[in-house]
């Protein structure tokens, strides 16, 4: 077959495999399961099948689900020191002028950055704790006991425990840019909620995924920010689309993706499975813990980076 030929065809496959993918896994929106699942259950219907849902009634025993106020946090947290992610706009790690920019990593007593959510304090920045790297064992161990060290269930569906158990608090301008992780993740919200679009990865094709110079943000004496390369970083791979608006002059293909949109609720349990594309927002204060379990390596994967490689290929041919 010819170059050309063989082009169109790639090409072809790629345009209409997506839709494909999306018709067999039938789904409009993001289905409800009224209580946490068996593992068996959850392995079969939603982990092997690469499906998120939504959980309801599955922490409704968690002691922080009626404790974790601002007021309590402060109490308990108070003074000490912990890193707040800090931005001129809300995003951090996101693409920024063709880089990709990570947040300055601000240490400052937990308080002092309450008293900014609370808005007793004003600052032009956005603040967000969310460090992830199992902040909330590392830096937060005062509330571990008011969750879960992981979710038996899900341990039991995969045979592992989580690599990380995160604690996220943040402003309402803090948003969280469009990517993908190699997880299994549950996340769960103790309070406020957190509204997250959702593409599926056979979405890629759709998705522009593109390597950037990786940069910090960090805060010059007179305040304003300064963007520094991190030179000897690889490139990181990232998406500069913003799912929210759409820039189909400049990313035709997206008009062909179609997301799922979200709203996880005080409460409730999202299951995002592994390789899934998520852009995070919040309502302002909103608190949340996520579970990370590694993905397994498996055929899902290496479809994926099939799929990965031959969209960078025709987009380079
Ligand atoms: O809550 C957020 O802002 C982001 C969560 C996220 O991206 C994740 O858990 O992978």
């Amino acid at each position: 077959m010819a170059e050309g030929a063989a082009l169109r065809a790639v090409r072809s496959c790629l345009a209409v495999f997506p839709r494909e993918a999306r018709e067999l896994g039938l789904m409009e929106s993001v289905p409800y399961l009224d209580r946490p699942p068996s593992p068996l259950e959850f392995y079969r219907e939603w982990v092997s099948p690469n499906k998120p849902c939504i959980i309801q009634n599955a922490i409704n025993h968690w002691p922080a689900l009626k404790k974790w106020t601002l007021t309590y946090l402060r109490e308990v947290v108070g003074p000490k020191v912990v890193s707040v992610a800090v931005t001129p706009n809300g995003y951090a790690d996101a693409v920024f002028q063709d880089r990709f920019v990570m947040p300055e990593e601000r240490q400052m007593p937990f308080m002092d950055f309450l008293d900014i959510v609370e808005k007793k304090v004003t600052s032009p920045n956005i603040f967000y704790v969310q460090k992830q790297c199992s902040n909330l064992t590392e830096e937060f161990p005062e509330l571990v006991c008011d969750v879960q060290p992981d979710i038996p269930w899900m341990s039991e569906a995969l045979g592992k425990k989580p690599d990380a158990v995160n604690f996220w608090l943040g402003e309402s301008a803090a948003v969280t840019s469009l990517h993908k992780d190699h997880y299994e993740n549950l996340y769960c919200v103790i309070s406020g909620e957190k509204h997250f679009l959702l593409h599926p990865p056979s979405d890629r094709p759709f998705i522009p995924y593109e390597l950037y110079q990786p940069a910090t943000y960090h805060v010059s004496e007179g305040g304003s920010f300064e963007i520094i390369d991190e030179k000897t970083a690889d490139k990181v791979p990232w998406i500069s689309l913003d799912p929210l608006n759409p820039n189909l002059e400049q990313y035709p293909q997206y008009a062909q993706a179609k997301p799922l949109q979200c709203t996880v609720k005080a409460g409730e349990m999202l299951y995002l499975p592994s390789l899934w594309f998520h852009h995070v927002q919040q309502s302002h204060g909103c608190i949340a813990v996520n579970y990370w379990y590694d993905m397994e390596y498996d055929l899902k994967y290496s479809y994926y980076q099939l799929l990965d490689c031959l969209t960078n290929a025709v987009k380079v041919l």
